[in-house]
């Protein structure tokens, strides 16, 4: 299945993972490059050096192409876009914001930019920015959301823009990636099902509670203030969406939140920290190598796609 995609960025298959905050770290982000997709190291709120030290152990493990996650909203957002340049990283995505201010410096090092999307809007700056592609991303997606569904943003994207769409919210197996393409994209990006890869390192409570996810087990924060995050319902959901509708402010909020991502990934607090997920965790159901699942994947969406 070769598509602009995979030539652009040299991989074998045209799948990504998407770089996960805490949890797309370099065991997971080589691991996915060796199985012939495009792993990623998510930069998420991590300073600029830990995210060097991230693409040096990950260059360790594996020789073939991996990218790096910019998440926009960082206070080292700064830092780590100048981290990627200086040790020579080739694809760099972004996240939960416009990436301007860092196009030149990027195109200008011949890094390759692939911001990610929820809205034809920001896809057609971005293009007229120089991105190489877009990833569009629906609301099934867990973490960071926008407001339309995955269905209907890819094509209306890939109706309004030259350059290749990657598809992303709600694929986990060969055939959301076979409709992913029926819809028109040329590369899908997954998160969720990565996360209970073997040689994700988060903590077994938080793959098992997304292995036992039903089809309904997430819930969406944050809207009240405008920054939406899917997460699996828990006692922080509700106590959450409880003083967002009590009108409690955004710095109240965030107290609640604060580190729990982090309590959650590495501790395995899946009670009170943040599960991170998207609404496909319920037909996730085991835990597999990166290449066991990508080849599973593959086949499934080859075999579809012919017919
Ligand atoms: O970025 C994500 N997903 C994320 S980032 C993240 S870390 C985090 N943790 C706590 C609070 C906030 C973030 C967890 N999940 N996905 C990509 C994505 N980007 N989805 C939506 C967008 C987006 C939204 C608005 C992209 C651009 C945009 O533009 C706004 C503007 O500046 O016009």
């Amino acid at each position: 299945m070769k598509t602009r995609i995979t030539e652009l960025l040299g991989i074998e298959y045209p799948i990504i993972q998407g770089g996960m905050a805490w949890v797309a770290e370099h065991n997971l982000a080589a691991a996915v490059s060796e199985a012939g997709g495009l792993g990623l190291i998510g930069g998420a709120n991590a300073p600029g050096e830990v995210v060097r030290e991230e693409i040096r152990k990950a260059r360790e493990i594996t020789k073939k192409p991996f990218g790096v996650n910019v998440m926009l909203m960082s206070p080292h957002a700064d830092d780590v876009a100048r981290v990627v340049v200086e040790e020579g990283v080739k694809v760099v995505t972004t996240g939960a914001g416009n990436p301007e201010k860092y196009m030149n410096m990027w195109k200008e090092a011949g890094v390759k930019v692939i911001p990610v999307v929820a809205s034809v809007a920001m896809a057609k700056r971005i293009e007229r920015m120089g991105a190489d592609a877009v990833v569009a991303e629906g609301m099934e997606s867990g973490g960071h959301i926008g407001e339309l569904t995955t269905m209907t943003l890819v094509p209306q994207i890939v109706d309004a823009v030259s350059i290749p769409v990657i598809a992303a919210g709600g694929i986990a197996d060969g055939r959301g990636i076979a409709a992913a393409f029926m819809l028109g994209a040329e590369a899908v990006q997954m998160g969720t099902r990565f996360v209970v890869a073997k040689e994700s390192t988060v903590h077994e409570n938080y793959k098992q509670r997304l292995i036992k996810a039903s089809d309904i087990d997430s819930t969406v924060t944050g809207r009240s203030h405008g920054h939406p995050i899917r997460c699996l319902r828990n006692q922080m959901t509700r106590e959450y969406l409880k003083l967002e509708k009590e009108g409690k402010s955004f710095e109240e909020l965030e107290y609640l939140t604060l580190g729990a991502l982090r309590k959650a990934v590495q501790e395995g607090d899946i009670k009170n920290g943040t599960v991170m997920a998207g609404q496909i965790a319920g037909m996730i159901d085991r835990e597999m190598t990166c290449k066991e699942m990508i080849e599973e994947m593959m086949e499934q969406a080859s075999g579809l796609l012919e017919r």
